[in-house]
C-alpha cells in the first residue's frame, strides 16, 4: 500500500520539476516558491540528495544582496499572466539589489537552513563532492542576517513580517486586526489569476486580496526598504522566529562540518528562543501568538503557528505545546492534517485558505518537533494519520482536518515531497 503512495509522490514531484526547480503546482503555482523549495529539498532528498541540493541552490541563486530570500522566482518561460502579482507587479528589475533573474520583494518563512541540513545528512559523501555546504552556507548566514537586522523592526530580537504572504499562512485569522487598517486596492484595479485554477470559496476573498496588493504596492514603490514608519502591517511571528532559531541550530551543524566556530549560531538560537518564549508566549493560554509591532499588543489567534516553535531544539515549554496540541482546539491524535486555526473558534472554516483546513507542512513542523521533543508515539501516530488522509484524498494542497475532504490545488509539490519524507524517515 505504501509503495503506491511512495509511486505517487514521485510522480508528482517528476511532473513539476522545471529544468532546475520544482513548481508547487502546475497551474495555480507556475513558478518556485521560496518555502516550498525548502519542503520540496526534504522530500527530494531521498530520490536524489543531488537533485535536492539544486532546489535550494536555485533558489539561493536568486537571493538580493542585501541577503533576502525572494518569495517567488519567476520562469521566464512561464507566460506574463500565468500568474498575479507577476514580475511586471513587483519590477525587480529595477531595484540594485535584486538578482538578474525576476522575482517578488517580499520573503517567506525562512525553513531553508533545516532543509539544508536535512539535505546533506541524505549523503554527506556526495554533499561534499559537490561542494554543496561551502556554497551554501555563507548565502544562508546573509540570509539569516537579513531578518535578525534589517526585519528586527522593534529591536525586541525578533524578526517582523510584513505582508500576510510571508508568513507563509496568508489568509490566517490572526492577521484579520492589523490588516482591517489596510485601505484595499479596488477589486477593478488588477486581475486575479488564483480563481483560474481554484474554487473561490477556499481562496481568500477579494477584499484581502485588495489589501495583499496595497501592501506589495506600497513596499514596492518604498524600493523594497524596511523600517517600521515604513511598513503599515508588521507583525512578530511565532512561525518564522521559531524556524530561524531552529535554522539558527542548523547552521551551528554546518559550521562544526566545515571546521567553522559554531557557538555564535547557538547563542542566535539562544537569544531568539529567549525572545521568543519571553514576548510571543502565553503561559494561560499554552500557545504563542503573533505580536503587532506597531500596537505591541498579541494577536489572540489560536492558530497553528503558535504551536510550531516546537520545531526549536531545547524549547522550554514544548510540553505545554503538546498538551494545547492535544485539546480541544487542535485534537491532535484525531484531526488530520492538524487544523489550520482554531476548531473550537466561531469562525473556524475548514474549507477556506489558512482559516480552518490543514496543510501538510505546517504537521510535517509538528512531527518533527515531536520526534525532537521525545514524543515518538503521538509522532507516529500523526504520521500515518496524514498518510491515510493523502492515500484518500490525493497530493492536494490543503484538507478539512475532520473529514478529510480535499481543498485547493491537486498534485501540489510539497505534499508529495513531505509524504515521501514521512514513509521513509526510519
Ligand atoms: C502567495 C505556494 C504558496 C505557499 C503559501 C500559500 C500560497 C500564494 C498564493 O501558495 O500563497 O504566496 O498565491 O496564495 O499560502 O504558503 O507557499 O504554494
Amino acid at each position: 500500500m505504501n509503495a503506491g503512495l511512495d509511486r505517487a509522490a514521485r510522480r508528482v514531484l517528476i511532473a513539476n520539476w522545471r529544468r532546475h526547480a520544482t513548481v508547487p503546482a502546475a497551474r495555480l503555482y507556475p513558478h518556485q516558491w521560496s518555502w516550498d523549495s525548502a519542503f520540496i529539498a526534504i522530500g527530494l532528498r531521498h530520490l536524489s540528495p543531488a537533485r535536492a541540493q539544486r532546489e535550494l541552490e536555485s533558489l539561493f541563486g536568486a537571493q538580493w544582496r542585501d541577503g533576502r530570500v525572494p518569495h517567488i522566482v519567476f520562469d521566464p518561460h512561464v507566460p506574463a499572466d500565468a500568474y498575479f502579482p507577476g514580475p511586471s507587479f513587483w519590477r525587480s528589475g529595477s531595484v540594485p539589489q535584486a538578482p538578474g533573474v525576476p522575482t517578488s520583494g517580499i520573503m517567506q518563512p525562512p525553513a531553508h537552513a533545516l532543509a539544508a541540513w536535512l539535505t546533506y545528512r541524505a549523503d554527506p559523501a556526495a554533499a561534499r563532492d559537490r561542494g554543496f555546504l561551502p556554497r551554501l552556507y555563507p548565502r544562508l548566514v546573509a540570509w539569516h542576517r537579513y531578518l535578525a537586522t534589517r526585519r528586527d523592526l522593534t529591536g525586541s530580537g525578533l524578526m517582523c513580517v510584513v505582508h500576510p504572504w510571508e508568513s507563509g499562512m496568508d489568509n490566517s485569522p490572526a492577521w484579520d486586526v492589523p490588516l482591517s487598517r489596510i485601505e484595499p486596492v479596488p477589486a477593478g484595479e488588477f486581475t486575479r489569476r488564483d480563481l483560474n485554477h481554484a474554487a473561490a470559496a477556499d481562496r481568500p476573498t477579494d477584499t484581502d486580496y485588495g489589501r495583499y496588493v496595497r501592501l506589495a504596492r506600497d513596499y514596492r514603490d518604498a524600493g523594497y526598504a524596511d523600517s517600521l514608519a515604513g511598513h503599515a502591517f508588521a507583525v512578530e511571528d511565532p512561525l518564522c522566529n521559531a524556524l530561524l532559531a531552529a535554522g539558527e541550530h542548523a547552521l551551528a551543524a554546518m559550521a562544526t562540518e566545515l571546521g567553522k566556530d559554531p557557538d555564535p549560531h547557538l547563542a542566535a538560537a539562544a537569544r531568539l528562543t529567549e525572545a521568543m518564549a519571553a514576548t510571543l508566549y502565553d503561559p494561560s493560554a499554552g500557545i504563542f501568538f503573533p505580536r503587532d509591532a506597531h500596537t505591541g499588543s498579541h494577536l489572540r489567534s489560536y492558530s497553528i503557528g503558535g504551536l510550531l516553535p516546537l520545531v526549536v531544539p531545547g524549547l522550554p515549554v514544548a510540553t505545554e505545546l503538546v498538551k494545547t496540541a492535544l485539546g480541544d482546539r487542535f485534537r491532535l491524535g484525531e484531526a488530520s492534517p492538524l487544523p489550520s486555526y482554531d476548531l473550537t473558534a466561531a469562525d473556524h472554516d475548514p474549507g477556506r485558505y489558512w482559516r480552518g483546513p490543514g496543510w501538510v507542512n505546517t504537521s510535517w513542523l509538528f512531527w518533527h518537533g515531536l520526534r525532537l521533543h521525545g514524543e515518538p508515539s503521538l509522532a507516529d501516530d500523526l504520521r500515518d494519520r496524514l498518510l491515510e488522509r493523502v492515500r484518500d484524498a490525493g497530493f492536494r494542497e490543503y484538507f478539512d482536518p475532520l473529514t478529510g475532504a480535499g481543498h485547493g490545488t491537486d498534485e501540489f509539490s510539497w505534499t508529495a515531497a513531505l509524504v515521501l519524507d514521512l514513509l521513509r524517515t526510519p
